[in-house]
């Protein structure tokens, strides 16, 4: 009997959270006034405060794109600081609307825990940083080491994989943040810390000397990093999709902050043109105002500009990189806006 109430009561849940899974995503965030938006909130380049308090990166950009694209104001977000442990539940949940927090696309998220992926806005790979003490040039030198990472994450698992693939041991020492793994780092608990390359360049400037450490040349998976949308609300997840896709093509086909609105008088080509709002019925399909795609590259740029402005600085080169747009040799390739 008791089973039986047990699990009655398990899926009455589940219909319940079902339902808050489905269509009126747009509705609710319209009536609130803001998109509530998980980010990590500590990974510089991503999701970190500037030294006015203000989210910066290009994970913070994904939610300031669709306010603007919804609400006009790219202030109408709440950020909501999320660790790797909490984030999927937070979306699925209803917590937050979407999730841009470095995560990685994988087949059990997708099909698994009632979210789906839209597209990237970073391509990663896991790598390892060590003390140059040690005297380690290649992460196969690696056997018996005490390597932090972050609870959660699909570094622990490609860890793991690594490690047995290649016929090595060693002792994984974990944390809840990626601060408290710098930490660890830091104050010698481990020899070695795992992570998304990115991060590892980020997290490496934050070290108290940060010559004391490198990154090892290999890159062992891949991470594919993208905003994370809410199963079963497709109007929802095409929003998001196509702002960031818009965020691409305008880089393609040149249009920028500093050109928009000269672009937008007086374009003749019809690609701008249904970019900027002057011809199509582009927003009018997703739900949105004509303006939903010229509101959101003025707020935050285009993909390049995002990505000179957060990623430059933490050292990661963009030409030659998959990060660059397909007709520069990268994989960046977004379907057309028509
Ligand atoms: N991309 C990987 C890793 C994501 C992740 O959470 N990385 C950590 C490692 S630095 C992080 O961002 N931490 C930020 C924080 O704790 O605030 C995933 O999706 O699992």
């Amino acid at each position: 009997m008791q089973k039986i109430v047990t699990l009655a009561a398990a899926s009455a849940l589940l219909v319940l959270s079902t339902a808050a899974g489905h269509a009126g995503t747009l509705d609710n965030v319209k009536s609130a006034g803001v998109v509530k938006c998980g980010i990590s909130g500590s990974v510089p380049g991503f999701s970190a405060p500037d030294d006015k308090g203000a989210m910066q990166g290009i994970d913070a950009d994904i939610c300031y794109a669709v306010a603007a694209a919804i609400f006009g104001d790219k202030s109408k977000v709440k950020f909501i600081a999320l660790t790797a442990k909490e984030r999927f539940t937070a979306l699925s949940s209803g917590e937050i609307d979407i999730l841009p927090r470095n995560t990685t696309h994988t087949l059990h998220r997708d099909a698994a825990l009632g979210i789906d992926f839209t597209y990237y806005n970073y391509i990663d790979g896991q790598g390892f940083m060590v003390k140059n003490s040690l005297g380690v040039k290649s992460a196969k030198e690696l056997d018996g080491a005490k390597i932090c990472i972050q609870a959660g994450t699909t570094t622990e698992l490609n860890l793991a994989d690594y490690f047995r693939t290649n016929g090595m041991k060693y002792t994984p020492v974990g944390y809840d943040t990626s601060a408290q793994t710098r930490e660890g780092f830091d104050g010698g608990s481990c020899d070695v810390l795992t992570s998304d390359k990115s991060q590892l360049a980020a997290l490496r400037t934050e070290l108290k000397d940060p010559s004391s450490a490198s990154i090892l040349p290999e890159t062992v998976s891949k991470e594919p990093l993208g905003p994370v949308v809410r199963q079963g609300d497709d109007q929802w997840g095409d929003i998001v999709r196509w702002t960031l896709y818009a965020l691409i093509n305008a880089e393609e086909l040149g249009i920028d902050t500093t050109n928009i609105d000269e672009l937008k008088k007086s374009s003749t080509n019809p690609g701008i043109k249904r970019i900027v709002g002057t011809e199509g019925t582009m927003g009018k399909d997703l739900g949105l105002g004509a303006d939903w795609a010229y509101n959101a590259i003025k707020a935050v740029g285009n993909y390049g500009e995002m990505y000179k402005k957060h990623i430059e600085p933490l050292g990661l080169a963009r030409a030659g990189s998959v990060n660059d747009l397909w007709t520069r040799g990268g994989i960046l390739y977004a379907p057309p806006i028509r």
